[in-house]
């Protein structure tokens, strides 16, 4: 185990789209990005992770990429970029890119190429196979549509997208696909990023053959086939290759986002530390709600089963690193869906204590754009309104069923569209985010819930942020000290120890709507609180509803 500064400093992701618009257009730019470096280096950031700024249709907003080396117009320029990353060095922060090579764009050049004759140099760039009786090379369903095939008509061919149809998988198995994506990430490197985080990095390898998917026998229909193609052998030799042909000799790091990642597995892919990733992205947390039928098949969460995923990763990652976060791009917003925002009192004591419970764990946080000032859901009123391809796909295919109505319901829950409506800066028209209507709908609830209002309140939920953060960057305790699950069956309250030489802290967090009763012990009563989400004196014998405390205990 080394010290690392992405093991220290706390991320902040950036939703460009929707982060700051600096000419008017409706469109979060580069150039707003650079116009709020202050705030974040003033809420005590060291590294920031910006979603896919690249040249992009836009089919599923930057994840389908045209042209890896070249800045999407709306977004600004290659020169806005590089002043962007020198302004967030000169402020002693770091920058990390999305890496989106499992698939690119159908109308990036390789496709646009190998979609135009069989023997095509870039044909097996991507991945074409014939059909089976008219039908499908194989059932693998992908994750915005039915099928994961979509036929070619020039060819009689068919081509795998494991998300949107214009968003083909790019064939890891032809080593000049390699070449060429390990060449382009080594130019982004000498640019002077300082990382990765790359996008459903684990299925870039797929089984060989491509085999019917279907967990238990007799699925019909199209299945979501991720042992077919998540976890492969072959994928960790291509991120072995990666990392010895662009990481050697560079102070970078890369996190992946890993869907289908166990506890289990999830060393494979971060022992030993340096060869294949730094750190992952988990779903074990996000998947807390999905039921058997996935996202849309919404069950409750408990507070136990909360803890059980947390405390489990801890412990299943503690001869290497986690990775921290409540909230991105593509899930709902966390006061909303494990706190409470039915109203202001509540949703400001919970969003402190959710963030309590989070930034304090062993792994580096990362942060949401707006999640700091308890940003919540959004009463989106219409499909009209949406611009997520996955809600807007899956509300088409119910609303042909009749489901409407229901589906609704799951979209207004679960929608990505949730986290991604503009950043509420202040309680001006479109909240400062621009002075034009946005591209995205934005959150009524602007006026009340925005940074500037947060900013002059010393009880803010971003305030609450801010000490927090502060005191993780200066206790190597509370990075690098060993966590241990306390009061592990107690149906309300989460609590842990962290502990480091002669350092310990206690964090205690209720993560019910009512009154929790717990008797401290004497150890850990005679404590200092050194942070607190209530105004009311610590009580001995419990945590008031969504109360949060953290002890130091030496
Ligand atoms: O968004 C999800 C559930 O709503 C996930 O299943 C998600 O599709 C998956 O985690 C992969 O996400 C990443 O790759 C996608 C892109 O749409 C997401 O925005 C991105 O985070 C395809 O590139
Ligand atoms: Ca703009």
């Amino acid at each position: 185990m080394t010290n690392a500064w992405w093991k220290e400093c706390v991320f902040y992701q950036i939703y460009p789209r929707s982060f700051m618009d600096s000419n008017g257009d409706g469109i979060g730019d580069l150039n707003g990005i650079i116009a709020k470096l202050d705030y974040l280096k003033w809420l005590g950031i060291g590294a920031i992770w910006l979603n896919p700024v690249y040249d992009s249709p836009n089919d599923d907003m930057g994840y389908d990429i045209r042209d890896y080396e070249k800045i999407m117009t709306e977004f600004g320029t290659m020169a806005d970029f590089d002043r962007l990353l020198s302004e967030a060095h000169q402020r002693g922060m770091r920058l990390i890119m999305d890496l989106v090579v499992n698939h690119s764009s159908d109308e990036h050049a390789w496709f646009v190429e190998s979609r135009k004759e069989k023997d095509n140099p870039y044909r097996d760039y991507y991945i074409w196979r014939p059909g089976k009786n008219g039908k499908e090379p194989n059932n693998w369903a992908s994750f915005f549509t039915p099928s994961a095939w979509k036929h070619d008509p020039a060819s009689n061919e068919w081509y795998l997208h494991l998300f949107s149809e214009k968003q083909p998988d790019l064939n890891w198995e032809n080593p000049q696909v390699r070449e060429a994506v390990f060449a382009m990430i080594n130019r982004w490197f000498d640019r002077g990023i300082d990382g990765f985080r790359m996008d459903v990095i684990n299925v870039i390898g797929k089984k060989p053959g491509l085999p019917d998917g279907g967990k238990t026998p007799g699925m019909t229909g199209y299945v979501m086939a991720d042992e077919q193609f998540a976890n492969q052998p072959q994928t960790h030799e291509y991120l072995r290759e990666m990392r010895k042909r662009c990481f050697a000799g560079r102070d970078v790091m890369c996190v992946g986002e890993t869907p289908f990642v166990t506890r289990e597995i999830a060393p494979d892919y971060l022992v030993p530390e340096g060869t294949e990733l730094d750190m992952l992205f988990q779903f074990e947390l996000m998947d807390i709600d999905s039921g058997p039928g996935g996202k849309w098949d919404i069950v409750p969460w408990s507070p136990g089963k909360l803890k059980s995923i947390l405390f489990g990763w801890q412990e299943a990652l503690k001869d290497s690193w986690n990775s921290l976060f409540w909230a991105n791009h593509d899930q709902p917003r966390p006061v909303s869906r494990f706190g409470c925002d039915d109203n202001e009192e509540l949703r400001v004591r919970s969003a402190k204590m959710l963030a309590t419970l989070m930034l304090l764990l062993r792994g580096t946080p990362f942060i949401y754009q707006g999640e700091e000032i308890g940003m919540t859901n959004v009463p989106f009123s219409d499909p009209a309104e949406l611009r997520d391809i996955e809600s807007l796909r899956f509300y088409e295919i119910a609303a042909a069923r009749g489901e409407g109505a229901q589906t609704w319901q799951r979209i207004l829950a679960k929608g990505r569209d949730n986290a991604r409506t503009p950043m509420q800066w202040d309680d001006s028209a479109y909240a400062g985010f621009s002075t034009g209507e946005p591209w995205i709908r934005m959150n009524p609830n602007y006026p009340v819930i925005n940074v500037r209002a947060a900013q002059t309140d010393p009880n803010s939920v971003l305030h609450y942020y801010r000490d927090l953060i502060a005191l993780r960057n200066s206790h190597p305790s509370l990075i690098y000290g060993e966590t241990q699950a306390v009061f592990p069956e107690h149906p309300q309250v989460a609590g842990y120890l962290r502990r480091l030489d002669d350092a310990a802290w206690l964090v205690l967090v209720n993560l019910s709507g009512e009154w929790a009763e717990l008797v401290l012990p004497e150890a850990f009563a005679g404590g200092q609180v050194v942070l607190s989400n209530v105004t009311t004196p610590p009580s001995n014998d419990g945590l008031l509803l969504y109360e949060a405390r953290v002890i130091k205990l030496g």
